[in-house]
């Protein structure tokens, strides 16, 4: 009888494994780096391609990278010839479809670094409260 119990334990854990990574695959980033903060500041910005490769529509809502504070979504917006950010609550990314993060652009505003690991993760989080974990490189502010 403990036998038998065991193994629907053990088959109840397996498919909750292939169930978490078949939603894992759901969304790629690719090139994805966050900038050094210039020396003295802690505030930066990280940039990267998001893929989704699922069936299913992808809003994004929240973000977090280790060794900062607070990540924010931001996008630019040009008003009277000014470049503005703009704080963004949710980031589509609809089913065969990627977006890009880059200089200009949307972008991760990253605030409250204080030493960013050498590969922080980056985890995002979907309005289903779903979070998908990606290695960021870290570069520098000048490219030489
Ligand atoms: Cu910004």
């Amino acid at each position: 009888m403990a036998t038998k119990h065991q193994a629907v334990r053990v088959i109840t854990i397996l498919s909750s494994l292939l169930l978490s990574t078949s939603v894992f695959a759901e969304l790629v980033v690719e090139d994805g780096f966050v900038r050094k903060p210039i020396p003295g500041r802690s505030m930066s910005a990280a940039f990267m391609t998001i893929s989704n490769t699922g069936t299913e529509d992808v809003v994004l809502t929240t973000a977090a990278i280790d060794g900062a504070k607070n990540v924010e979504i931001h996008t630019h917006s040009h008003q009277d010839g000014v470049m503005r950010m703009r704080q963004l609550h949710s980031l589509e990314i609809k089913s065969g479809q990627a977006v890009s993060l880059e200089p200009g652009g949307l972008h991760l505003m990253v605030f409250g670094i204080q030493a960013l690991p050498a590969k922080p993760n980056l985890t995002l989080c979907d309005e289903a409260k779903r979070c998908y974990q990606f290695p960021l490189a870290v570069r520098d502010l000048v490219k030489r």
